[in-house]
């Protein structure tokens, strides 16, 4: 471990650097300079600092020749980032200064870093948290990903519904990337196959596009190691842009060759639980992974010959079924590009793969049809299928005579239209498999991956998910770091998280817990100013903070909130005040644009605050606040105001969470069911620190399994029915209710109406105890002195020892 002592810059050595920018990369003055001007001088500043430091890693890298994990995702939630490098270089106090001594707001300044949003949410912001932490242990480490010039959807609300307008992230100009033209690959696309000798055969693709690379830097904190993530974008081949065409006034066919290889790193697919059967996703896929493993392949050629030493070098974590199109690419560059025998090349492509999966719903499991990947890329599709068949063989060898068993582990799924499983795929091609959460990892070897469990016993792992206490802490919480840091002499914590242990002995101490309440109260007030000016709902900083963030989806199920702050309305109004607190019922998240279950509950949300907001009667007791388009740089403001953490997802189906581990670490209770990282999250911090309801996974589905009748809830339960019927008749009735209704009462896929009551009772304990203020502060502190565990630090430790095999090179001092 290299501990680096923050930049030793002065302000005025940071005011002659970001002068000398200005002039330089924006050929202006301080005087003449736009705030757009100056945002863009202090980014390259900060990053010039960073640079330094990624030099120094390339060297030890280079020098050492050590084993990279490469991490293959299509998505990354990476968040702003001017606040952190600032922090991470130690420059953001002399920033400060030097942007003020020239007579700028910072603020003003921080305001325009925007954020690439090139994902959807949890799966996404976990790559972020793992580079990080990657970095901050001085793994030799590569993310690679998209660059999309589009990224998740900017959300609006009209009439109460979603709106979806364009994430056009890059329109002034991205200063934290590099751009490496030269560094293109070529991927192909379509085509023919020939086949050739000992399953060899040679693909001319029908269409060729070209990748081209840039990487963003990703500082480690309180390390010198500075890893990247490098970010392909799809470009035409040069002199594709038809000039005669366009001489002839035919502007728009002379640019469509362009147009048509570009779309490609277009748009971000704004959906993360569903399929979508289309073409264009898959060809995301594939063009992610050609041009990556073609930079792995070049990276390890600069120190390394032949392919034995391959898989010492090259580890390659797949996250989730998106980029699993790589088994089957490295097989065909090795088999027919490089003329490996099929049995060498296997060996080698499988212990070059890990897999994580990040679900548990079987619709979230990516299939491919047959004849698509056949049409898309056919030399892909014969070395599947030749992959199965020798998989297929091997289990049969073992397993003589189960044709079920075969049916059930095949790659290709049959009756039908033949699909490609690439969670299948993905088993059978790596060396190691992982779920996200203890409960999540033992339900996939039980039910959607059980088959394998059965013949691949010890490809499963358990690697429960982390998050970056830099990000969630230090970045977003400064009031709560210096708080901990003046507790723990110093902020090294950030660094090894299980020091918050030391935390425990101040829950008893009425000064601290004075103070940790003083730094709640800013917060939340941070917070209602922030709602104030951008929703007009006015917050009181004093009320329970209560906080659901996470995408809509009906397994996650807003809607038990929902209907519980109608029961909460409903007292009011009627006078039974008994259970109620005043309370800030914050709501952030966006739905798939095509998702409209999850829309119209968005809906219900939308119209219950509209509702609640204006009744002037519920007002000292209750708001509603729905923060519109919910990204990481919301989640930086809310979540270190929150005090409640709503988890109430049914049992079973949410794979890990991480906003449960967020919010903990910020100081709220969860509020939730035994469900995702949930479980471990009760664990640790103590039953009796954590608002435990509902049925566990094992109840959940064996009420699902038999004749279920969610009706029956409603016709027992006054408060249930008074908030149903509220919604179909009542104050709450909008265009969509009915069916929101209906699917409650008729199906009630996600068990909402049979967790109704468990719920309800459960948050008036919530209510009890946040009367004791003492007593909730404790039980905070708790929380955040027991959660270390879920640093992503720890996570990349477990990656590192348990499937990786990787080991720390730490850079050169400077
Ligand atoms: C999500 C799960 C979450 C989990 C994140 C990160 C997908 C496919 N899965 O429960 O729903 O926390 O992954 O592992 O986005």
């Amino acid at each position: 471990m290299t501990h680096v002592s923050p930049v030793c810059a002065t302000p005025t050595e940071i005011e002659f650097e970001l002068v000398g920018n200005l002039a330089r990369s924006r050929g202006t003055t301080v005087e003449s300079a736009s705030p757009e001007d100056l945002y863009q001088a202090l980014a390259l500043t900060v990053r010039d600092h960073l640079v330094d430091r990624y030099i120094r890693t390339t060297q030890a890298h280079y020098e050492t020749n050590p084993r990279f994990v490469y991490y293959f995702s299509a998505e990354y939630m990476l968040g702003r980032q001017l606040g952190q490098n600032l922090l991470y270089t130690g420059t953001a106090d002399v920033a400060r200064s030097a942007l003020e001594a020239l007579g700028v707001d910072p603020a003003d300044v921080a305001a325009l870093d925007v954020e690439p949003g090139l994902g959807n949410g949890g799966l996404g912001r976990l790559a972020a948290c793992l580079l990080d932490a990657l970095a901050t242990l001085d793994i030799p480490a590569v993310g690679y990903g998209i660059r999309y010039d589009f990224g998740i959807f900017k959300q609006e609300f009209r009439e109460e519904a979603q709106v979806e307008r364009p994430d056009d992230w890059t329109y002034y100009g991205n200063p934290w990337e590099f751009p490496a033209p030269d560094d293109q690959q070529r991927v192909g696309f379509y085509g023919t196959t020939e086949p050739g000798e000992g399953g060899r055969g040679t693909w001319t693709p029908g269409e060729v596009v070209r990748g081209e690379p840039s990487h963003m830097l990703v500082p480690g904190y309180g390390t010198g190691t500075v890893n990247i993530v490098r970010l392909w974008r799809a470009r035409a081949a040069r002199e594709s842009f038809d000039l005669s065409r366009f001489g002839a006034g035919r502007y728009g066919e002379a640019v469509e060759a362009i147009v048509r290889s570009e779309t490609i790193s277009k748009v971000l697919y704004p959906d993360d639980s569903t399929e979508l059967g289309r073409e264009l996703r898959l060809k995301q896929q594939y063009f992610l992974v050609a041009c990556s493993l073609r930079d792995i392949i070049r990276r390890y050629r600069l120190r390394n010959d032949g392919w034995d030493a391959f898989p010492d070098k090259v580890v390659i974590q797949l996250n989730d079924t998106h980029p699993v199109i790589a088994i089957p690419e490295l097989m065909r560059i090795l088999v027919d590009e490089e003329g490996l025998e099929w049995e060498r090349a296997w060996s080698i492509t499988q212990r070059v793969f890990a897999y994580t999966c990040h679900t548990l719903l079987p619709e979230a499991l990516e299939t491919w049809p047959v004849w698509l990947l056949r049409r898309l890329l056919p030399r892909h599709m014969e070395i599947i299928f030749l992959i199965n068949h020798r998989f297929l063989q091997q289990v049969e060898r073992l397993h003589p005579g189960e044709p079920e068993r075969l049916r059930l582990l095949s790659i290709i799924e049959e009756g039908g239209e033949q699909r490609v499983r690439m969670a299948h795929l993905a088993v059978v091609g790596s060396f190691a498999v992982n779920g996200v959460a203890a409960l999540h990892s033992r339900l996939l070897t039980e039910t959607t991956l059980r088959a394998f469990a059965d013949v691949l016993p010890h490809h499963f792992h358990n690697v429960t998910n982390g998050i970056s206490p830099r990000r969630f802490l230090l970045v977003a919480n400064p009031g709560l770091t210096r708080l901990i840091s003046a507790r723990l002499g110093g902020s090294e914590w950030l660094r090894d998280l299980d020091r918050l242990a030391e935390l425990e002995s101040a829950a008893g101490d009425p000064e601290f817990r004075a103070r940790w309440q003083a730094v709640k109260r800013r917060n939340r007030q941070e917070l209602a100013h922030y709602a104030q000016t951008t929703t007009g709902v006015t917050l009181d900083p004093d009320a329970l903070c209560d906080v659901m963030i996470k995408r809509f989806h009906e397994y996650k199920r807003q809607v038990l909130r929902v209907l519980h702050v109608i029961v909460l309305y409903q007292r009011i109004k009627r006078g039974d005040l008994a259970g109620v607190v005043p309370r800030s019922i914050v709501f952030g998240g966006k739905a798939a644009p095509g998702y409209h279950a999850a829309k119209r509950v968005m809906r219900l949300a939308n119209v219950v605050a509209r509702v609640v907001n204006a009744d002037p009667e519920v007002a000292p007791y209750l708001k509603v606040a729905f923060l519109p388009d919910y990204n990481v740089t919301r989640a930086e403001l809310i979540i270190p105001a929150a005090d409640l953490s709503e988890q109430i997802s049914m049992a079973g189906k949410e794979a890990s969470g991480t906003s449960n581990m967020k919010l903990a670490l910020n100081g709220a209770l969860t509020i939730g069911t035994l469900d995702g990282a949930n479980v471990e999250i009760r664990e640790r911090v103590g039953a009796e620190n954590f608002f435990l309801f509902g049925m566990d996974a094992a109840e959940a589905a064996a009420l699902r399994a038999g004749p279920y009748q969610p009706r029956s809830y409603y016709e027992q339960d006054f408060e249930l029915r008074a908030a149903i019927d509220a919604i179909t008749g009542g104050p709450f009735a909008f265009d969509g209710g009915d069916i929101l209704v209906g699917d409650l009462l008729g199906h009630d896929e996600y068990l909402t109406m049979a967790d109704f009551r468990a719920y309800t009772d459960c948050q008036d304990e919530v209510a009890r105890v946040w009367r004791d203020q003492d007593e909730w502060t404790r039980r905070a502190i708790r929380n955040v002195a027991r959660s270390g565990f879920f640093s992503s630090d720890r996570t990349i430790r477990d990656y590192c020892r348990d499937i990786w095999r990787a080991v720390p090179v730490p850079p050169k001092p400077e």
